[in-house]
């Protein structure tokens, strides 16, 4: 993509309505605007970054044994009236009415209307266990809209919700869905600490948040750093393997973790001062299990295996796609700007040349950007005729892995320099091995 042809509004200064680190960034960098309160437009380079996310949320969804389906984001108030949750919750749900005075409303979850469609289609224990889940918008009138995408009114969330014949089950498809939320966060670039969680509106008994540390959080955590070192992506961890699958229950929880709700003093003092570590988090994902107080409700039920009516137990898992944008820059960014993860950086690579006047500089540039294009690099070319230093302050706020600059003087001996954003180590390298590094 070439910056001359970008909508890619960069603003100078800070912005004075945002108080944390990463809605600063987001406006500066011209990654969101908001368009009413706690509700936003997602500029090109934002969009770019969410679908990236959206898309790793996707895979180990899918890797899981999820199946992706998509529901509206408008819902018939009948629906929540059966769970009774319509008037349980309260002016945080959007409320409105159709040209026929029906009323309707802006989804804020899915668990009635999955329970509904899975409940007039499932018929018999063969149709058990299954997980489904969308990615959509959501609509929470929250009280205080706040950090800009961080706490929106308006947000994207995954949420998947499984079914299975009985509680043991239903625990599997807990785990798995554990599972894959470790794997997902892990290849975001993020440390997102399993914290046992209270339930609250969902309902049921388990539940675990995700959350990533970062000092303008808004709940107050406490964990062991063991969970720094895990690794999910390990050999033996898989998702067919039900007795590894409770192993890694048992090992997230008996490492502690946990937020001011669920936190106990006593098992605090028996981990080692050195691991522990405190402070303030941001919840990125939020799992449940809660066994069959929507199915009852609903009337949901299949035929079991000796005829005898069973009653599914369900589980809900969410992610918030959108907060992540937010929750990744506030883990990932120096004085500069954002250092994305190369995962879900918008770009991998930032092409600037130095004089966009000088016409070796420029031939140059224009070969490596279609060699770099050629080879699927993704990359952001600055070709504009703009001071070098502009441009490369506006590559450093916008946070791309890698800047392969190019200008007169080295260009005149085929070299080129390469600069990695997160370390801001340079090197001099020919134009050849810049490539080369870039392509392998
Ligand atoms: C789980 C999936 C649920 O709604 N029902 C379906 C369950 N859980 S939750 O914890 O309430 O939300 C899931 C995740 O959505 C994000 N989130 C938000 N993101 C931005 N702005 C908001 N106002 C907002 N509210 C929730 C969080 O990441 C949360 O973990």
């Amino acid at each position: 993509m070439r910056v001359s042809r970008c909508f890619l509004p960069v603003l100078k200064e800070s912005p004075s309505d945002a108080q944390i680190v990463s809605h600063k960034l987001m406006l500066r960098a011209g990654l969101v605007r908001q368009t009413a309160s706690g509700i936003y437009a997602w500029l090109p380079i934002g969009f770019r970054v969410l679908k990236k996310i959206e898309q790793i949320v996707r895979e180990e969804q899918d890797r899981a044994g999820a199946q992706e389906m998509l529901m509206p984001t408008i819902q018939s108030a009948d629906l929540w009236r059966e769970s009774g949750r319509y008037d349980a919750y309260g002016p945080e749900m959007l409320r409105i009415r159709d040209r026929h005075d029906r009323e309707m409303l802006y989804g804020p979850t899915n668990e009635e209307m999955l329970t509904a469609i899975f409940r007039d289609e499932a018929k018999s224990y063969r149709d058990l266990p299954r997980t489904l889940y969308h990615i959509q918008w959501k609509f929470r009138d929250e009280v205080r809209p706040r950090f800009g995408v961080m706490r929106g009114r308006e947000f994207l969330m995954k949420d998947a919700y499984s079914f299975d014949l009985d509680e043991a089950g239903a625990r599997l498809s807990y785990y798995t869905q554990l599972l894959a939320y470790l794997r997902t966060f892990q290849r975001m670039g993020i440390k997102a600490v399993p914290m046992r969680a209270a339930n609250g509106p969902i309902g049921g008994d388990l539940s675990h948040e995700f959350i990533v540390l970062a000092p303008t959080g808004e709940s107050e955590v406490f964990y062991d750093s063991a969970f720094e070192d895990m690794d999910w992506n390990r050999e033996g961890l898989s998702y067919g393997d039900e007795a590894g699958l409770r192993e890694l229950f048992e090992e997230v929880t008996t490492t502690y973790a946990a937020t001011d709700e669920t936190h106990d003093e006593g098992r605090w003092v028996d981990v080692p001062d050195v691991r522990k570590r405190t402070g303030r988090g941001i919840e990125v994902g939020h799992i449940f299990y809660f066994g069959d107080l929507y199915s009852v409700k609903m009337g949901l039920k299949v035929s079991g295996k000796d005829g005898i009516p069973v009653v599914p137990h369900m589980g809900s898992y969410g992610i918030g796609v959108s907060r992540l944008v937010g929750a990744i820059i506030e883990a990932s960014h120096d004085e500069a700007g954002i250092v994305w993860p190369e995962s879900v950086a918008p770009w991998t690579v930032g092409l600037v040349t130095m004089r966009g006047d000088d016409e070796p500089t420029v031939t140059a540039a224009e070969q490596l950007y279609r060699q770099l294009e050629a080879a699927g690099v993704e990359t952001l070319y600055d070709d504009r005729d703009e001071r070098g230093g502009v441009k490369l302050g506006s590559m450093d706020l916008i946070g791309l892995p890698w800047q392969l600059i190019v200008g007169p003087r080295g260009i005149a001996n085929n070299m080129v320099e390469l600069k990695n954003r997160r370390t801001g180590e340079k090197q001099e390298l020919s134009v050849e091995s810049a490539l080369a590094r870039l392509t392998s």
